[in-house]
């Protein structure tokens, strides 16, 4: 059942949610080998709201063998130009436009996240992403080598860069059509064929995306959305010996599974895991704007982004205004259902979230930190945290090493600038960091030193197709999105010429 919502859900998507969705393999829509299927729950009530198949090994194993057979022999190769395949990402692009309501509200009762955040965020973001990635499809170009041998003019030599081939996509729930878009989309303008496996905490709008990709004419084969659990489905993938290359987004410690369960044929590995990024403010800032930027650092997404600034330091003057600022943000954050309009934060998206996040909170308290906003579950209906402020926090705390993946940020002062990068750098993680200052000498300068994938400066959060992104450290390896991203999903051949 579809409860507790201001406004009303669209009939496709009560349509959609009413049959039990069968998974994409070779261009058809089909049930589970086992004929299982697993339940989707809405977080903002804890209900069931739909039913998804179940995929396991052995629709892996079919779906891999569709994707081998669509790129070794397929019409996606032999006959589709480049230009073709950056004409059908265009047009899965427009189609996404013209659906966006409806992924909105798939996103928002699947994840639990505001449909006004869906709205102008997820969904336009994922649209984009596709867009900016068919104009590469026909530029992935090689290079005309000189060579420095003694002979060299007996040679002619060049570079081409050639689609990886099968790709498995593991993709997380905090952004699940998004996350879905940030591994197609590259893969596809690379030429490459893929088997999806999203998170089994939200399916359902990669599985409405496959519709539309279908709609879009992609070739059957290319696409294969199997949905099902990571220890089940997402295992299977990893260790495929026919799959190429494995792209995953989730945490380090699965991150970790991932790499082991890829060194059976030593496919390639890309990943983007977990962070925990420091948010430095420093005295000389506007405070007002300074305030705002960590609020919406943490909060964002209900602080379920790999990216959030969820360590606060601020310079020691400043601090309690700083810190007590962000409190006052926090308390004045509405929570509830992402149907309600007056919503800003919705529930986390599951019981096990739920029991993780009071779980860190829990032990942040026992240690020492003390809320200055939150702390805690809100209300005993589906799975809300409060915004927290935690202070009087130590480096060598639980909440302040490890990712918590909620709306709870660990706030710390420091006295001398210098002594920020250490400790800034004192996790295992490299994802993002935010910086806050006027000096624009100070700013380069620690954003030069800072081992992280991304830094921002007097902003946050800000994502874009164009601007990589990605994790130093045990955050991962490689880039997502920008140019950067196509080195996940193509080889690159010299060839030698002797003339
Ligand atoms: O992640 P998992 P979970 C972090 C965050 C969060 C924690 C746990 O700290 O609290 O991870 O979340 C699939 N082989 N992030 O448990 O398990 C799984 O089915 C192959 C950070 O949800 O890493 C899903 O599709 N696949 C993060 C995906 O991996 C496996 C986003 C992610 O799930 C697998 C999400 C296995 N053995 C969580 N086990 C980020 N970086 O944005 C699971 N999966």
């Amino acid at each position: 059942a579809v409860s507790d919502t201001s406004v009303s859900v669209a009939p496709e998507v009560l349509q959609f949610l009413s049959q039990p969705r069968p998974m994409l393999i070779n261009g058809q829509w089909v049930q589970a080998a086992s004929s299982k299927h697993f339940p989707v729950y809405n977080p903002a009530t804890g209900e069931v709201m739909a039913q998804v198949a179940e995929g396991d090994k052995e629709d892996i194993n079919r779906a891999v063998q569709a994707a081998r057979h669509a790129f070794d022999s397929g019409p996606w190769h032999t006959t589709m130009s480049p230009s073709m395949r950056g004409r059908l990402m265009t047009r899965l692009a427009d189609l996404i436009e013209q659906h966006a309501e409806e992924f909105a509200q798939l996103e928002s009762l699947d994840n639990g996240k505001p449909l006004t955040i869906a709205r102008v965020a997820d969904i336009p973001l994922a649209a984009d992403l596709f867009r900016y990635m068919a104009g590469w499809a026909t530029k992935i170009e090689g290079n005309t080598i000189p060579l420095s041998l003694a002979n060299q003019n007996q040679y002619f030599t060049y570079t081409q860069r050639e689609p990886i081939g099968v790709v498995g996509q593991i993709i997380p729930w905090n952004f699940p059509l998004l996350m879905a878009a940030w591994k197609l989309g590259p893969a596809l303008a690379a030429g490459c064929t893929i088997i999806l496996k999203p998170a089994e905490q939200t399916p359902l709008s990669a599985l409405r995306l496959g519709e539309l990709i279908l709609e879009a004419g992609f070739p059957e084969g290319v696409v294969n959305i199997v949905p099902g659990y990571g220890e089940t489905a997402g295992a299977a993938l990893a260790a495929h010996p026919d799959v190429d290359k494995v792209a995953f987004t989730g945490s380090t410690e699965v991150g970790k599974l991932i790499v082991q369960a890829s060194a059976g044929n030593l496919k390639k590995v890309s990943l983007e895991l977990g962070g925990k990024s420091p948010n430095i403010v420093f005295k000389d800032m506007d405070l007002q704007t300074a305030i705002a930027g960590a609020a919406n650092a943490i909060f964002f997404n209900h602080g379920q982004c790999c990216s959030a600034g969820s360590r606060l330091y601020v310079e020691k003057p400043v601090f309690d205004q700083v810190v007590e600022g962000v409190a006052e943000q926090a308390k004045k954050i509405t929570l509830g259902s992402g149907f309600n309009p007056a919503t800003r934060m919705g529930p986390l998206v599951s019981d096990e979230q739920l029991a993780r996040v009071t779980g860190y909170l829990q032990s942040g308290i026992e240690q020492g930190a003390k809320p200055l906003s939150g702390g805690g579950r809100f209300g005993d209906q589906g799975y809300f945290v409060e915004p927290t402020v935690l202070v009087n926090a130590r480096q060598d705390m639980k909440v302040v090493q490890e990712e918590i993946f909620g709306p709870v940020v660990v706030a710390q002062s420091f006295q001398d600038p210098e002594e920020i990068l250490p400790v800034a750098h004192d996790t295992i993680y490299g994802l993002a960091a935010g910086i806050w200052t006027r000096d624009i000498g100070k700013a380069h300068r620690l954003a030069a030193s800072l081992r992280a994938g991304t830094v921002w400066i007097n902003c946050y959060n800000v994502f874009d197709a164009a601007l990589p992104f990605g994790g130093y450290r045990q955050s991962g390896w490689g880039r997502e999105m920008g140019h950067e991203v196509l080195k996940n999903y193509t080889e690159v051949k010299s060839v030698c010429i002797g003339l």
